[in-house]
């Protein structure tokens, strides 16, 4: 017998979706910050077994979009609602229950397995854990709930294990090498902004968007041409820093990840382009995968 199906993590924003999902899978698809909003898209993490297959979804928190491209971000959410075979509802010690009722009443009426996961146990201590689960299960009475680290790696193979017991039977939805569904550029991308998320204050990441133009790989190197996208002239001058000492930074660091990532030596060049309201503008939120 085989199983696959979809397995969808969602949450608010910053809870550690994104880290389970590089925890199970075992390569960092997603990026991670301690920034809010690191993660715009629905990402794919493939984890094959020889008898099982597991599609998760690392999808963007949960926030009340303010423009266009939050809209679209809350798209890919609720697409994940729609496939889901079992649903992965992460929260974080201390937090309260989403402020979005449409979305909470999803989960609490939902009618595949749920299971909670209260994360980052590691900063908590025992008489507040046991509190929090209680008050958890009250709240989400239909979940399963597991009280993980996904930094520590704490219970996340108990939880990995009680998926694959979860899984429908079924055969595999992708080829059994396939690792995600998100082609090349879009890790180079992904890269490129994290770096930015990580040196760059206020709204500047928010105002970003990554475009690799350019990807081409020889024997021995891969090049690639990446643009960064803002919103106004002042934050292109913020990227690029006095005497361009900042946008080297976020260069020389992208490539040295990137290389990690692609097993290869890479040569990256950025430049820095304004375009105005893109996070705004539907046919270019297209354009960059947001539909
Ligand atoms: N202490 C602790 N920190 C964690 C844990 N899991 C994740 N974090 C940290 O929490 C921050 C957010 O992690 P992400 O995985 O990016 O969270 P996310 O839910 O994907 O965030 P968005 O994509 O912005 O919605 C990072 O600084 C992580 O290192 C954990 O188990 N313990
Ligand atoms: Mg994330």
């Amino acid at each position: 017998m085989h199983k696959a199906g979809f397995v969808n993590i969602i949450g608010n924003p910053n809870v550690g979706k994104s880290t389970l999902m590089n925890a199970f899978v075992g390569e960092k698809l997603s990026i991670i910050t301690s920034k809010a909003q690191t993660t715009r898209h629905r990402i794919l993490g493939i984890v094959n077994g020889e008898d099982f297959q597991m599609i998760l979804s690392d999808t963007p928190g949960i926030i009340k979009p303010a423009y266009q491209l939050q809209e679209s971000m809350m798209d890919f959410v609720k697409s994940a609602f729609d496939d889901a075979d079992v649903l992965i509802y992460m929260v974080e010690i201390g937090e309260k229950e989403l402020k979005d009722e449409a979305f909470f009443n999803k989960i609490t009426n939902s009618k595949i397995p749920v299971l909670l996961l209260l994360n980052k146990i590691d900063k908590s201590n025992q008489e507040q854990l046991e509190e929090q689960v209680q008050s958890w299960a009250a709240k989400v009475p239909n979940a399963e709930i597991y009280a993980i680290s996904a930094l520590e790696g704490f219970q996340v193979q108990e939880v990995f294990n009680r998926i694959v017991e979860l899984l429908p039977e079924s055969p595999p939805f992708y080829p059994k090498d396939q690792l995600t569904d998100k082609p090349e550029r879009f890790f180079v991308n992904e890269t490129i902004r994290e770096k930015i998320l990580l040196h760059y204050k206020k709204e500047i990441p928010y105002a970003v968007e990554i475009d690799t133009e350019e990807f081409f790989e020889e024997e021995n190197i891969i090049r690639m041409r990446s643009v960064i996208m803002v919103e106004r002239e002042t934050q292109k001058g913020i990227i690029i820093g006095h005497k361009g000492a900042a946008l080297k930074r976020v260069g020389m660091e992208a490539r040295k990840d990137l290389e990690k990532f692609f097993g290869k030596q890479v040569h990256l060049e950025l430049y820095v382009k304004v375009n105005k309201n893109w996070r705004n503008d539907q046919k270019q939120l297209k354009r960059f995968g947001y539909n």
